[in-house]
């Protein structure tokens, strides 16, 4: 009789056992699908490719301010766009209230083509911002609003004829939405400030293929044309993981076999 409450103890103490595993790999499983995935990126071009305006310029990165310095890209574990920030130097803050984000160009596949933007052109405070879907060539004549055309910089030198955001024209109904956080007023010059769009739920924005990211300011003074290759991580931490959940667990199994078969003899 003894015997057999012991016998009875063990066995249940097993499949306790064997669902506790159970329940880690699963947890393990969720945790590697909930997980974001981050590249960095830098500031390799002075204007978006085919747009030089055959002024000095084209030799500058940065005329004025703000120095753009480069910036972070990150993903799901289905590979679905979640954020984007930027890190750029001030440089002066006489000039600063003259500043605005210019729109944030995606160019899902980089095949030249943009597909996605977000409306950030004259914001300068957190909100949100539209997101649309849209299909404007990298080299159109059409479809641009170009920079200094709000204005804000007549009298200024800065670098003309260069796209800022896409015209209301190639808009249609916002796709979805994305915050667009972080523009504060420098409290120095040197400081360096972050600006980053997160992009809401309903934001369905693949980047498996890669991306490219285009940003500027309304000035154009600084220009972000980066090409993101999206790297296998995604998939391959998450079998890491899965396969790890997948070996404590047959693991515990085994165990509990080769106990239960001790206990037989
Ligand atoms: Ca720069
Ligand atoms: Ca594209
Ligand atoms: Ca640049």
């Amino acid at each position: 009789m003894k015997e057999r409450t012991g016998n009875r103890n063990r066995k249940r103490a097993a499949i306790t056992r064997t669902l506790v595993a159970s329940l880690l790999f699963l947890l393990t499983i969720g945790i590697a699908s909930a997980h974001a995935y981050s590249i960095g990126f830098g500031d390799q071009a002075h204007y978006f490719p085919g747009w030089s305006n055959g002024a000095a310029d084209d030799q500058q990165d940065v005329i004025g301010i703000p120095d753009i310095l480069g910036g972070t890209v990150s993903f799901d574990a289905t590979y679905n766009l979640t954020s984007i920030s930027f890190s750029f130097i001030v440089g002066s803050s006489s000039t600063w209230a003259n500043l605005t984000a210019g729109d944030l160009f995606l160019d899902v596949g980089g095949d030249g083509r943009w597909d996605f933007s977000v409306g950030s052109f004259g914001m300068t405070g957190s909100g949100p911002a539209n997101v649309y879907d849209i299909s404007v060539p990298l080299n159109g004549a059409n479809g641009y609003v170009m920079s200094g055309a709000d204005g804000k910089w007549n009298g200024y030198n800065i670098r003309d004829d260069h796209p800022v955001a896409i015209a209301p024209g190639e808009l249609g109904a916002p796709y979805c939405t994305a915050e667009f956080e972080g523009w504060r007023a420098p409290g120095s010059p040197t400081d360096v400030v972050w600006v980053s769009y997160v992009f809401n739920q309903g934001c369905s924005i693949n980047i498996k293929d890669g991306l490219i990211i285009g940003w500027t300011v309304n000035c154009a003074n600084d220009v972000i044309y980066e090409r993101i290759t999206v790297p296998e991580t995604g998939t391959s931490i998450l079998l890491i993981l899965g396969m790890a959940g997948i070996c404590i667990f047959t693991g515990r199994i085994r165990k509990g076999l080769r106990r239960r078969h001790s206990y037989r003899h």
